[in-house]
């Protein structure tokens, strides 16, 4: 049984999402995090910073978001949400998946904080870079993967719906038709109820 260390409408609820796509058995702990207005970190949370998400695998704790999502893809494969070792599109998915926490994160944060990334050092690169690669991607989609929905998808495609009013993200119909068949899914749906219901 897995176990979901989830604030609500945090970056921990695109996991009720995954978890919801893959059909797996699991429960959620509402856990307090660090928060602008005085939250704690919860003692009841395995991440090493108090952060949210963290999973509990039966004791096995995932933390990191691309993590978590490389380890129930794994582990999870009836409804084929991740390429496993050996199959077409296993290194496109680890790219992505790696990108997102790497990259993508870091590019948007630099932009949101209105810091100059230092090009060649930074291990990331400044977002009017990003974002192109990732056009680039989902032109030939409808998903990052092409024609396989992912777990990638699950992490593009949330943060996307997030900043869809963000001069942060460049004004683009594939980014709005990619957002649009992501939070179409009934998983997303789903997981928007357990969210809001806290459950
Ligand atoms: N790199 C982490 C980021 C997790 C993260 O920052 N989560 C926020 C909520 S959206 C959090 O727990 N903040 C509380 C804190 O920093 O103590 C991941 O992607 O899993």
């Amino acid at each position: 049984m897995i176990t979901l260390f989830h604030r609500p409408k945090t970056r921990s609820s695109r996991f009720i999402f995954l978890l919801e796509e893959l059909e797996a058995p699991y429960e959620i702990k509402q856990v307090t995090t660090r928060t602008a207005d005085g939250g704690a970190a919860d003692p009841a949370n395995p991440h090493p910073h108090g952060k949210v998400p963290a999973i509990s695998d039966d004791g096995v704790i995932v933390f990191e978001s691309p993590a978590i999502a490389l380890y129930l893809t794994d582990k999870f494969t009836k409804n084929r949400l991740g390429p496993l070792v050996g199959e077409p599109g296993r290194g496109p998915y680890l790219s992505w998946l790696c990108y997102y926490g790497s990259v993508l994160e870091p590019a948007f944060m630099s932009k949101f904080m209105k810091v100059d990334v230092p090009r060649g050092t930074a291990g990331w690169v400044p977002v009017e870079e990003v974002m192109p690669a990732i056009l680039e991607a989902l032109t030939g989609g409808p998903y990052l993967l092409g024609e396989r929905f992912s777990a990638a998808d699950v992490l593009y495609g949330t943060t996307f719906a997030m900043f869809t009013q963000s001069p942060m993200l460049p004004k683009s119909p594939v980014i709005d038709d990619y957002v649009k068949r992501i939070v179409a899914r009934p998983a997303f749906a789903r997981s928007q109820a357990r969210d809001s219901a806290g459950l």
